[in-house]
């Protein structure tokens, strides 16, 4: 067998290196939003098996998801400044480059004949493999292989073949808008909130697997690997090896610098450049149809539901709350035929859909509940958009600038909106819900009427509705980006995952 290392293999491993560090770095910042891990889909508090903070939940006041992020040092995390929608651009548009890479590089491996040095054809490779262990485990070096060591090759062999597709697979497990449509994906891997953990573990794998990976080509001698690793065999000149292997090291590391700068400077440009890559493939998973039906044992008890979002601190709000929402009017407004004023009574009296489903935050928290309400596609019956009516503006009671936690108001305060495509509230399971496990919704859960669209996360589902705006364009509100989390921390605005 050609024991060199083909061009396309070489250049696959840089690429790799680069793809890893990116979405290891982002991929932590993302946990560090909501840096729990539980294996049951409530998030139940205190029921998570690893905490990566020490924040503790106070017991004498409102405690939010949003109040859980914490910032992990810049080291391990991209852009690291607790830019959750930042770092999630960043991951997606990475993955996106790291699998196309996957693909091109098992593919030439297959149709080549380079897969024989990684695919076992024989079972002796496990006790083969044993005998390499103990060889390590006594601080000596087996034998070379051809070209690897039985160990070596089982262990490529594995991170290729299982930890990668493991990732992708649990990866894709986190997307609402696919869980959504095939919950029986979700049911298979053990919930979202087991895929998350495992995900998690993933990572840790990968990372175990390039310190032991490092420390094999620093003692097996950098000149000789390097010449392999970089010049394709160790026949080549280790000193020119040496030369372009620091040199991709360099490179890689610069990127990652760069990469931190450019995101901390520009991070509207960036979260619109990424966007470009990664928005597409978030409105194709969009497009999926919501099939949630989970059991009544499923349901998270109200009081054990997270929550993200403070109620409006408005005297408008009180007083309607105190009053059970008698003087509450929905307001359906902008391109219509027929603008609508409809009280809690007036919703009640129409169609009823009652749905039990998954909530998924952005930050990574989950929680099912049963919701009743009315659905979208009765209120659009009512109200007749026009046909160049394209989005629906849901605007809130709450003001970021007196409800919102200590971020929120240092990052923009304001009323909160979200917009949201005329396409997915078309979805069967998008309503307006009333009722939260059979019971009104309470306030902290968007008293009187919140959203429920169920193919997009959770900070789409606007509480404390106001008014329902249809509009051709949303440039004109707030920041222009398509929703207050979007104008504020760059979350992008198609969240299918
Ligand atoms: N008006 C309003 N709606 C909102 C929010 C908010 O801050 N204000 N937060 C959103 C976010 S980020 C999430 S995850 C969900 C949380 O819903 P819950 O508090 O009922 O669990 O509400 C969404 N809707
Ligand atoms: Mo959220």
């Amino acid at each position: 067998m050609d024991l060199d290392y083909p061009l396309f293999v070489r250049v696959a491993h840089v690429f790799n290196i680069l793809f890893i560090s990116l979405m290891m770095r982002s991929g932590m910042e993302i946990l560090s939003s909501f840096p729990k891990l539980y294996l049951n889909d409530h998030c139940r508090p205190g029921s998570e098996w690893l905490r990566l903070s020490r924040k503790k939940t106070p017991t004498d006041r409102p405690w939010m998801g949003l109040e859980e992020e914490v910032t992990f040092p810049v080291l391990v995390s991209l852009p690291g400044n607790r830019e959750l929608g930042l770092a999630r651009h960043w991951h997606f548009a990475v993955a996106m480059g790291w699998m196309l890479t996957g693909v091109i590089y098992v593919a030439l491996l297959l149709f080549g004949s380079q897969w024989q040095r990684l695919v076992p054809t024989s079972w002796a490779i496990f006790p083969q493999a044993w005998q390499a262990l103990v060889v390590y485990m006594t601080f000596h070096l087996p034998p070379d292989g051809n070209p690897y060591n039985a160990l070596q090759q089982l262990t490529y062999f594995a991170v290729i073949f299982v930890l990668a597709p493991i990732q992708i697979a649990t990866g894709l497990a986190m997307s609402p808008a696919f869980s959504g449509r095939f919950p029986w994906y979700l049911r298979f891997l053990g919930g979202k909130q087991v895929a998350r953990s495992a995900h998690f573990i993933g990572l840790c794998l990968f990372f175990a697997f390039l310190i032991a990976h490092t420390a094999m080509v620093i003692i097996n001698g950098v000149p000789k690997e390097f010449a392999k690793i970089f010049l394709g065999s160790d026949l080549a000149s280790s000193s020119l090896a040496v030369y372009v292997g620091l040199t991709a090291i360099a490179v890689v590391l610069l990127i990652n610098i760069g990469a931190t700068l450019v995101t901390r400077r520009n991070p509207r440009q960036l979260q619109h450049a990424l966007g470009v890559l990664v928005d597409p493939m978030q409105r194709a998973l969009s497009r999926l149809r919501s099939h949630q039906h989970y059991l009544a044992g499923d349901i998270t008890p109200t009081d054990e539901l997270w929550v993200n979002g403070y109620p409006p601190a408005s005297a408008e709000y009180r007083d309607l709350e105190k009053t059970a929402f008698k003087g509450y009017r929905l307001e359906v407004r902008g391109l219509v035929d027929r603008p609508l004023l409809l009280s809690l009574d007036d919703l009640r009296r129409l169609d009823r859909r009652d749905q039990v489903t998954k909530h998924n935050c952005i930050q990574g928290w989950t929680g099912v509940a049963a919701w009743g309400g009315v659905p979208f596609a009765t209120l659009l019956k009512l109200c007749r958009p026009r046909a160049n009516a394209r989005y629906a503006v849901f605007h809130a009671f709450d003001d970021k600038s007196t409800s919102g936690n200590q971020k929120e108001k240092e990052i923009g305060g304001g009323i909160f909106y979200e917009v949201v495509d005329l396409r997915l509230l078309a979805d069967e399971q998008s309503i307006l819900a009333y009722e939260l496990n059979g019971a009104p919704l309470p306030t902290k859960h968007g008293a009187p009427l919140r959203l429920r669209v169920e193919v997009q996360l959770g900070f789409k589902m606007v509480k404390w509705i106001r008014a329902i705006e249809f509009v051709e364009d949303y440039a004109a509100f707030g920041a222009g980006q398509g929703g207050w989390r979007e104008d504020h921390a760059y979350y992008s605005n198609q969240v299918g995952i």
